[in-house]
Order: C-alpha cells, then structure tokens, then sequence
C-alpha cells in the first residue's frame, strides 16, 4: 500500500501550479484537489501562494461537502467559530446566502471589530447566479507600500476602532432596499456589542510586511472627531480600493477562494438581480494585530474568546 501511495502524492503536488492573474494581487491555483487527504506538501505550496498572491482560487471543488471544506480549511490553523455573533446553525460554517441584497456589498475586511482578527477566510461557491455577483479583493500591503512619505508618517502612528454597530447604510446606494434585502438581520449582527481599537498599520505575522487595516468597521480614529475620521478614512480607503490593487473573480460552482484577511479587503457585488446565491465561509483563528512600534491592538468591548482561541497563536 505505502508503496503505491507515495508516487500517488508526488503527482498530486508535481501537478500543482500557481497562474499569477493580477500585478498586485490574486492567482489562480490548478491540479489540486481540496480536501482532508491534502498532502502537507501542497499545503505547504498552497500557503506560500497565498501569502504571496493575498487571495488564490481553485476551480472545479465541486466534491466539497460542509465536513470537507472543514477539514481542508483545518490545515492552515485552528478554526474560529461561525461568527462572533450571528447564529448560523453550524460551528464552523457561515453561510452567506442571498437574492439581491448582501451585507458584503461594501469594503470590508473580515470580522475587524473584535481584537482576534481571522487569520484566513476560505469562500467555496455553492448557487452561483448566471451573471453578476462577482467578489473583488484589494492588497492591503500593496496599498501600505505605495503611500508617498508623509502619509507613511500618518498612518504609522494612527488607530482606529472598529466596532459591529457602524453605520451600515453609509455604504449603501439605496437604504430602504438594502434594511430589506441584507442578509443578516442587522438586530442579530449587533446582538453583542465589539469594539477594538486596532493599528492602522499592522505588521504581518507570517510575511513581515506592513499592511493597512481599515474597510467598513471603522468607526473613528483615535483622537479624531467624526468629520475628520470621515475625510482620514476616505483619503487612505480610495487609495486601498485603486483597481490597479484589486483583483475580481467570476464564481462558478464548486470554485474555492482563500484570502489572507490580514492583507486584503474585500467586496461581494450586489448585481445579481433575484437570482439565488449562496456562498459559504471558514475562518481561520489569526492573532492579534501588532502595530510597528510593538503594541497590541486592545479591546474596548465584547470578549472574542469564545469566537477563536488563539493562546498557541500568542508568543
Ligand atoms: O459573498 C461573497 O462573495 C463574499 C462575502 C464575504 O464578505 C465573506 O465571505 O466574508
Ligand atoms: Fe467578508
């Protein structure tokens, strides 16, 4: 058996190749199969791809059921729980299902309102509309490193807090219709109050590199009042969203996304009509942001525990 197996793993991860499909960020990963038999070694691969490229994807995953999807999403780290607050009806899986409206429809980066911010998100495509309902990601590393000088100085100095109460119409193009159509009930998603003042500049664990953390948990930065939080965010946020730092994808059944939430932002594109589509996430636990001169993010509110236990991740 051991005999017929090992030539077997070989060509699993010989076969494994990294298509690079944008100059700042996303690649597309072929001749892997997702799933609890992965080899280390194309883990491995997967890994470095992805910390390199911010967000891979794979086609044709279709043989993903929920226990699947798990047990591959268990590789890259400990999991977190669903949500912190949004009861999904499973431990592990957030299901975002939707016609038309979406909750993601604006930048965001996953779950920045507790001080445990996910690590990795994996995204696998189960009702994919005939047309729209794209996802868009942007670097947030890229965004960090092409800030002229003194807004360098700015940010390496800036928090911001984040909290799940933000204003979640600010985004919207149409807030009667989107209080209708949003996936969670907002009542639910606040169910918990969180607040963290995180770095606006993190330095990443894995890579060394700076990135900014901002999207739309932001709700002020430290010692700036409203309007000026408001005019800081927009300036630095546009420069996170240039298309030169984005990359979008056109879901097709079965297709699996993994992105480095601690360098990327994201955006689910609400133009799908009443089409039905449902795509479900794992999150893998992350640390605690630390920012260039060494301070932890802190929290104001809420405790995130239960959400991720992260002592093995905390040196
Ligand atoms: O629906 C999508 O494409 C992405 C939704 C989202 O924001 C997420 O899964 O974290
Ligand atoms: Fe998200």
């Amino acid at each position: 058996m051991t005999l017929q197996l090992e030539p077997d793993l070989r060509t699993q991860t010989e076969d494994l190749t990294v298509h690079q499909l944008g100059g700042r960020i996303g690649a597309r990963i072929d001749g892997v199969t997702l799933g609890a038999d992965l080899p280390a070694e194309a883990v491995e691969q997967i890994r470095a791809a992805l910390l390199k490229h911010k967000v891979v994807f794979f086609r044709g995953q279709q043989h993903l059921d929920d226990d699947a999807h798990i047990a591959f999403a268990e590789k890259l780290g400990p999991l977190t729980t669903a949500h912190p607050t949004v009861n999904t009806g499973s431990a592990r899986i957030l299901s975002l299902a939707a016609n038309k409206g979406m909750a993601a429809n604006s930048w965001h980066t996953d779950v920045t309102f507790v001080d445990r911010i996910p690590a990795f998100s994996v995204l696998r495509g189960v009702t994919i509309p005939a047309y729209g309902g794209n996802t868009v990601w942007a670097n947030t590393v890229a965004a960090y490193d092409a800030l002229p000088d003194p807004l360098k100085a700015l940010v390496e100095n800036l928090w911001a807090v984040h909290t799940n109460d933000y204003d979640y119409a600010a985004t919207q193009e149409n807030t009667e219709e989107h209080d209708k159509t949003q996936v969670f009930k907002r009542e639910e998603f606040r169910r918990v109050k969180y607040e963290t003042a995180h770095p606006v500049v993190r330095v990443h664990p894995e890579t060394g590199e700076r990135s900014l953390v901002l999207g739309h948990f932001v709700k002020h930065f430290v010692g700036f009042n409203a309007v000026e939080s408001a005019t800081l965010f927009n300036l630095l946020q546009t420069r996170v969203t240039r298309l030169e730092n984005t990359i979008r994808w056109t879901w097709q059944q079965g297709d699996v996304a993994i992105w480095d939430n601690r360098a990327t932002q994201h955006y689910a594109v609400a133009d799908f009509d009443e089409q039905r589509r449902e795509v479900r996430r794992i999150t893998v636990a992350g640390d605690i942001p630390v920012s260039i001169d060494g301070r932890r993010s802190e929290v104001i509110t809420g405790d995130a525990s239960e959400f991720a236990n992260i002592d093995s991740l905390i040196s």
